[in-house]
């Protein structure tokens, strides 16, 4: 796809879902396009690395649901002022897969209530096409209540774990369900482009990025930051090769960043 070579905010001015141009502009702001994936279990390990990665970093992406001590009050208020302190978005990485019904109270209920506080979150789509229409129903009703507010999702259609088995058909089914549901899928979870017409632009957003480790013993599989890129994400996720044993979050902040970025402009100066 050409939008590859197109700059981050060229790709602002003409997209359609307000969440993926407040990304793309974030991006182009900050040059930045690393994602934080901060897999910490206590809210004082979130808070921490949240402030020390904030100003390398476009997006923290969290798994809520594995925080002990979690507490709306006490956990994802905090997390928002350090949004709004560093200018970074909020990625719940809850891999909704259940019927839309379902998904649409998982995602606005519960002790969690995602959508209150989560800019971004994804699903899979082996539901079929109504795990988004549950979701968009909840955001919309969110969104209705909070004029100026707007909500994305992230389609799953590639992993980055060893033996997925999210490939061929299966990711090409995806990808169908996203372009069926331009109005509030706006990219995927990916590790190459997936196909577009001329007037699509969906965003890729890629884990399983290191530049020390090839893997985790547990079947991640990583690749380096510049074959990511080069290859068409345009966001890198970053878990453990930011804050993992021994490793100074604010240096590792600093080398993604740098390396997202670099090969980000080598991309669209190619
Ligand atoms: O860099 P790591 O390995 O410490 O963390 C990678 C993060 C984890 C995974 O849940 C997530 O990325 N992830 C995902 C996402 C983002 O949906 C998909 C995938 O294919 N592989 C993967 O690792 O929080």
């Amino acid at each position: 796809s050409s939008n590859v070579q197109l700059s981050y905010e060229a790709r602002a001015q003409k997209h359609s879902s307000a969440t993926a141009a407040r990304l793309l502009n974030l991006m182009a702001t900050k040059k930045t396009n690393l994602c934080a994936s901060l897999d910490v279990t206590t809210t004082a390990e979130l808070l921490a690395l949240a402030d020390k990665l904030g100003p390398y970093i476009v997006m923290v992406k969290t798994h809520i649901d594995i925080i002990s001590d979690f507490t709306y009050a006490g956990t994802v208020e905090p997390l928002l002022a350090l949004a709004q302190k560093h200018q970074f978005m909020l990625f719940e990485d809850r891999k909704f897969a259940d019927i839309g019904s379902t998904v649409k109270n998982q995602y606005a209920s519960g002790v969690y209530r995602i959508v209150q506080w989560a800019d971004i979150t994804n699903a899979h789509g082996v539901p079929g096409d109504g795990i988004v229409k549950g979701l968009e129903a909840a955001a919309t009703e969110f969104v209705a209540e909070h004029p100026g507010a707007d909500r994305g999702l992230i389609m799953l259609a590639e992993l980055s774990s060893k033996g997925s088995l999210a490939t061929g058909e299966y990711t090409q089914k995806t990808v169908e369900i996203a372009k069926n549901n331009k109005q509030f899928v706006f990219g995927f979870i990916a590790q190459n482009r997936m196909d577009e017409a001329a007037d699509e632009d969906f965003l890729v957003l890629t884990p399983g990025v290191g530049l020390d480790d090839k893997g985790d013993g547990l079947g991640q599989q990583y690749r380096p930051v510049d074959t990511v890129v080069k290859g068409g994400s345009d966001v890198i996720i970053v878990g453990r090769g930011l804050f993992g044993k021994g490793r100074d979050p604010i240096a590792e902040g600093k080398r993604y960043r740098d390396a997202g970025w670099n090969a980000y402009l080598e991309r669209i100066q190619n």
